[in-house]
């Protein structure tokens, strides 16, 4: 079933689906080693939840350590052929730090404009470190977006957020590498939900990999966000989104229709975390699967432990069970671009004297 495994160095997705993007012989093949993720199998928390065959796509493990760098790579590519000079971006933080990445890779200019008081510490550090021009808006993401849209319109500087439809056909290929794993497309994929370019993404992809006939079947595509920003769940946008998730902290996503296409043409659903369900899904997976992940993330966690909820009070509903299904969750970003949330459990630490008898007593040795 696989077409496109390989096993050697990471050559990055340019190179891999070559033949499924948009590249020409012009197109510059990038590569800071994105793609090749992880796909980790459960040892814990399917057991939890009953599910035999749970998966976690290690999407944190691409090289700023979010699934960002599979589209940018590609929106990047695109823009450097296009002879642009700088790239733009509106951005909860993960967008900003793959965008400053790939621009200084190749010498672009990378303006990226960030909610200035919601956005995680460590995607902040990365913008900066790579050299990125950041302009802190004293505003939320939706209406960042709307600026740089704007901007992009009005002056010569290539937009790189998922609008960008490059950064779709690239996220696409983490779909592949899934199918490419199984030998099949897993039976449910659990996803996080912010501005959506993702759930597209994912859903464009199997659906490639079907009609290619790569992959026997499709997977139904539950989509998950924060019950404070969960304009697709309620079906409006909603004007001040708010949840510990700073990167799906978004009121009216720019790839709506798309996420509505995933989840109805693959018989699946969207609906919301609370951020209590999110946080207790963060440990848990920290915990007792070592996966340190960011809170947007483990909010495709807690829509699984919420789904499997449920599945066990309401047995005898087939389409719910997940006992004997392959379920995929795609764990997005990194824990570590996070650290004050991941701080807040700072309380968990024990003082200690620097003495011997102190640690081992500590330790409850003696
Ligand atoms: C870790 O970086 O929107 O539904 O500006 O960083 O495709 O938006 C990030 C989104 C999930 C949601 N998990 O994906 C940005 C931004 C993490 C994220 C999402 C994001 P989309």
């Amino acid at each position: 079933m696989s077409s496109t495994v390989s096993n050697s160095a990471r050559e990055g997705i340019l190179r891999r689906y070559r033949d499924r993007l948009p590249i020409t012989d012009a197109t510059p093949m990038l590569c800071l080693g994105e793609g090749e993720t992880p796909l980790v199998l459960s040892r814990r928390l399917g057991e939890r939840v009953g599910c035999r065959r749970l998966y976690f796509k290690l999407e944190m493990c691409n090289p700023t350590g979010s699934f960002k760098d599979r589209g940018m790579v590609v929106a990047v590519a695109k823009a450097m052929e296009e002879g642009a000079r700088a790239v733009l971006c509106a951005s909860t933080g993960n967008t900003s730090a793959s965008a400053a990445a790939y621009a200084a890779h190749c010498g672009l200019e990378a303006f990226v404009l960030v909610p200035r008081d919601n956005i995680a510490r460590g995607k902040l550090a990365q913008a900066v470190a790579h050299g990125a021009r950041v302009l802190a808006l004293q505003g939320n993401f939706d209406t960042a977006l709307e600026i740089a849209r704007e901007i992009s319109r009005r002056h010569p500087v290539a937009i790189v957020n998922s609008v960008n439809p490059n950064r779709i056909q690239g996220q696409k290929t983490a779909a592949f590498e899934i199918v490419d794993a199984l030998a099949d497309a897993p039976d449910i994929l659990f996803i996080p939900v912010g501005n959506a370019g993702n759930i597209t993404a994912y859903w464009l992809g199997f659906v490639e990999y079907y009609q290619a006939e790569l992959a026997a079947r499709k997977p139904r595509i539950m989509g998950w966000q924060a019950a404070g920003a969960a304009p697709i769940v309620r079906g409006e946008p909603v004007e001040q989104p708010e949840t510990v998730a700073s990167a799906i902290r978004i009121g009216n996503p720019a790839s709506w229709k798309g996420a509505l296409a995933a989840r109805d043409e693959s018989g699946g659903a969207i609906e919301a975390v609370t951020d209590e369900e999110i946080m207790d899904a963060y440990r848990l997976l920290a915990q007792e699967e070592g996966i340190f992940a960011e809170p947007a993330s483990a909010a495709c966690v807690a829509g699984l432990l919420k789904h499997a909820l449920s599945a066990k009070q309401s047995k005898g509903t087939p389409e719910l069970d997940i006992a004997d299904k392959t379920v995929v969750c795609i764990i997005t970003g990194h824990g570590l671009k996070d650290p004050e949330t991941a701080l807040a459990i700072e309380a968990e630490m024990t003082d200690v004297p620097a003495e011997l008898a102190a640690v081992e007593r500590a330790m409850a040795l003696t």
